[in-house]
């Protein structure tokens, strides 16, 4: 009989997310709406679900809201565990006030890991190895406490929460499923690939990780403008001689954190390559996509003209758009002078003519529109 694990972590829940203003409630709340979601959906034909941490965002949650989430585990369908991370450690009070929650609920299928102590299921023939953090900066290892393999344990998994050893400040040894003789480690913490491209990223890559029986289960929502991922679970079945089988990251979130950049320098169309850039997010609500967007390049004044048009438009359609408009729109003296425009003729032609410097001649001609909208405005009041 094989056991299909999903993997998940790194909700934290009531996230304030503060630097989205008006929208921050839409954000927190669909957070919430997710976590039911993989709660009573994504459990869906799996024996077991693992919470890697970090389910809650502060030491400080209201109790209503550990309370609404005891609500939704005590419905949840299969076997859960919970683990305090560094977000909700022991500490915080959060894991005994949910532990409490859920026992006033009789809802013994939900276990919230208080302990490092390991939970036998023997119904799955499994046995897990939690490591809750107990302060936020617990910097104790978190592995050495796993006993030895005895007959009876089944398939033997560890729960963590933490960096590798390779990235700064990791306390999590690459190897660690060699070293305590687990058959897989199930680790939160990370939450996704900056890049948004976890087959990319050494730490989600799903080969990498079958190869050292350790893996990420990722965010299921991106959390801020430097995670340019789409929110997951990992599904994971493992056979009777407890190997990895299959490993898939199915996307859940709904949330949405874009950081990118566009150059007008090429041949393309303006009005092409800003659409080609929001493409991929047009199925998403907009009001739940945070889109940084810095344009860089030189176009033509006209061209500026029409790009006013496509932010405006951009604008309207994304109500959380940040842009960052470096373009470079170089001002010739054949734009400037115009039949239509003898004033602005004048002077130019006076400039050329007087032995201003180079500095001030630069000046003037950028100066010029105004100078000119200034003296047109006089005459017509
Ligand atoms: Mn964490």
């Amino acid at each position: 009989m094989s056991i299909k694990i999903l993997a998940t972590g790194d909700f934290q829940l009531d996230k304030t997310f503060g630097t989205l203003g008006e929208h921050a409630e839409s954000f927190r709340k669909q957070l919430m709406a997710t976590f039911n979601h993989v709660m009573l959906e994504s459990t869906k034909g799996h024996d077991i679900v693992v919470i890697a941490g970090d389910l809650f965002d502060r030491m400080g949650t209201p109790i209503h809201i550990i309370q609404e989430v005891a609500k939704t585990l005590a419905k949840c369908p299969i076997t859960c565990v919970v683990l305090p991370g560094n977000h909700d450690p022991v500490i915080s009070g959060i894991p005994k006030a949910l532990s409490e929650a859920l026992k006033a609920k009789n809802a013994s299928h939900v276990h919230v890991a208080l302990k490092r102590e390991p939970i036998h299921f023997e119904a799955l023939g499994m046995t897990l190895y939690p490591a809750p953090l107990f302060r936020k900066d617990d910097i104790s290892n978190q592995y050495a406490w796993i006993p030895a393999r005895e007959e009876g344990d089944g398939l033997r998994v560890a729960l963590m929460h933490g960096a590798l050893t390779t990235l700064p400040n990791g306390l999590i040894p690459e190897d660690v499923a060699n070293q305590m003789d687990l058959d897989l480690v199930i680790c939160g913490d990370q939450h996704g690939p900056s890049s948004g491209d976890s087959e990319a990223s050494p730490l989600f890559n799903l080969e990498t990780s079958k190869a050292r029986r350790l893996y990420y289960a990722m965010a299921p929502e991106a959390q801020n403008i430097s995670q340019n991922f789409t929110g997951s679970v990992l599904s994971l079945e493992v056979d009777d001689a407890h190997a990895v089988m299959d490993a898939s990251r199915i996307d859940v979130g709904v949330l949405r954190f874009v950081n990118g950049t566009v150059n007008f320098d090429g041949e393309n169309d303006i009005e092409e390559q800003l659409s080609s850039f929001v493409e991929p997010y047009n199925k998403h609500q907009p009001g739940l996509v945070s889109l940084r967007l810095e344009l860089t390049g030189e176009i033509t004044r006209n061209e500026s003209v029409a790009l006013q048009a496509q932010l405006e438009d951009l604008g309207r359609q994304w109500p959380l758009l940040d842009l960052k408009n470096l373009v470079a729109v170089p001002q010739e003296d054949a734009e400037l002078a115009g039949p239509e425009n003898p004033l602005q003729t004048m002077i130019q032609d006076a400039l050329h003519a007087s032995d201003a410097s180079e500095e001030l001649r630069a000046k003037v001609i950028e100066l010029l529109p105004i100078i000119i909208g200034g003296a047109t405005n006089a005459q017509k009041y």
